[in-house]
This record gives C-alpha cells, sequence and structure tokens, in this order.
C-alpha cells in the first residue's frame, strides 16, 4: 500500500494543504493509502526523501517528494486509472494553476488563518511553527490575527475570477473534476480544519461542498475545526 507522510495536527487533523493534493489525487486514481502523520519541526522522520516538505509517499520502493512530482507520478504510474491531467497539454495547464495558486492564493489565506492554525498544531510544533509563521509574514500572529478582515478582503479579491469562472462551469477542469479542482480546494480544506471562521463566498462555497462530497465524502468526514 502506497503511504503518505504529512501533518498531524490536534485531534488527529491533517492540515498539510500541499497534503490535501495527494490524498484528493490517491482518491480520484481509487489508491489505498496508509497515512503518517508527522511534526513539522521534526525533519528526522523524513530525512529519507532527501528533502524536508511534505506530503513524500511511498510506493513499493519508489519515494517521491512534492505535491505536483507525486500527481506527474502518479499519473504516469498508474495510467488506467482516471485521469488527473487529461494528456499533455491538461498537464501543462493544470501545472501553470498549480504554481499561480501557490503564488497568488496560499499567503493570503495563511494570513487570514494563522492564527487559528497554531492553536491547532501539534503542541510540540507550537514554537516551530510561530517562529517561521511569523518569518514568512513578517507580522507577529497577534498581528494577523488582528489584520483578519483586511486579509480576507485580499483574499477574496484574488478569488474573483475563480468566482466568475465557478458561474460558467462546474468543475476547475471543466465538465468533470481533475487536479486542478483539488489544487484550489487545498488551502480552503486547509482553513477548513484548522479555522473556525467561514473563508468561501457562493458560488466558491457550492464547488467547495460539490469537492467534500466526491469519492464518497472521502474530504468531508475528517476532523475539523
Ligand atoms: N512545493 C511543496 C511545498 C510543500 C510544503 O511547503 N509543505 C509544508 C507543509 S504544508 C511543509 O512541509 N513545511 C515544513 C516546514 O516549513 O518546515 C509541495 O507542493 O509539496
Amino acid at each position: 500500500m502506497i503511504a503518505l507522510w504529512e501533518l498531524g495536527g490536534k485531534d488527529g487533523r491533517r492540515y498539510s494543504l500541499f497534503s490535501w493534493r495527494t490524498r484528493m489525487a490517491l482518491a480520484h486514481k481509487g489508491l489505498a493509502f496508509e497515512t503518517k502523520p508527522v511534526c513539522m519541526s521534526d525533519k528526522a522522520v523524513i530525512a529519507f526523501s532527501g528533502g524536508k516538505t511534505v506530503p513524500v509517499v511511498k510506493d513499493g520502493e519508489t519515494v517521491v517528494r512534492d505535491s505536483w512530482k507525486i500527481a506527474e507520478y502518479l499519473e504516469d504510474r498508474y495510467p488506467d486509472a482516471p485521469p488527473l491531467f487529461g494528456g499533455e497539454v491538461g498537464r501543462g495547464v493544470t501545472h501553470a494553476f498549480n504554481v499561480w495558486i501557490d503564488r497568488a492564493v496560499v499567503l493570503p489565506m495563511l494570513a487570514v488563518i494563522v492564527a487559528d492554525i497554531h492553536e491547532r498544531v501539534d503542541p510540540a510544533d507550537e514554537h516551530y511553527f510561530r517562529e517561521s509563521m511569523e518569518k514568512i509574514l513578517k507580522m507577529t500572529l497577534e498581528e494577523a490575527r488582528k489584520g483578519r478582515a483586511e486579509a480576507m478582503s485580499r483574499l477574496t479579491r484574488t478569488l474573483e475570477p475563480m468566482q466568475a469562472l465557478l458561474k460558467r462551469q462546474p468543475w476547475i477542469a471543466g465538465a468533470k473534476p481533475a487536479y486542478a479542482d483539488y489544487v484550489l480546494f487545498s488551502p480552503f480544506q486547509w482553513a477548513r480544519i484548522m479555522s473556525p471562521h467561514p473563508v468561501v463566498e457562493a458560488p466558491l462555497l457550492e464547488w467547495f461542498e460539490r469537492v467534500l462530497d466526491l469519492h464518497g465524502g472521502f474530504a468531508r468526514n475528517v476532523p475539523t475545526a
């Protein structure tokens, strides 16, 4: 069975947004996996991967790190299972979308939910998480909490093109869901698992609910905030 190393938070939460892309890709392909929760500060556990981030998967003897590389690996290794990209053009466009989400959406979302995440990480990670996030955001968690409303309007403005798109088609990938949907889904699932505040508005909210229902409610039935 495929093993997936991912971040473990309080009360069984699996909160790594990049690992959610991998989780959804595995469910989409119908591949069973075993979860290996790790602490963000414990780099020794994932040293075998040659890097310091999750997700990491091990499939037989093959180890792959980085959510995009894992998606490509699964697509190439399991070509007869439902496609994640839909051909070479789809792969390229999905990669472009992946980069855009990472650069344009992940940071604004982090600014909105960072203080809530801190309350729900594994206690062993509290110090490491605070230090690294304050460096990334160039502010304290307390300042981030105060600036939440402003960060939320920045995020809402960034997501406007996605709102417009989802009025025109049911899925990011078009008529059927695919990996691009899981890429956009991941920061919202991150927020759903780690923050008690709503961050999604319609029509994006309706699309989000549809993704939660996919693969037998795979992403819905998990510990959340
Ligand atoms: N580009 C990487 C990013 C992975 C990443 O940043 N993962 C975070 C968890 S969501 C992590 O492991 N961070 C460890 C750290 O900051 O020390 C991917 O797509 O897998």
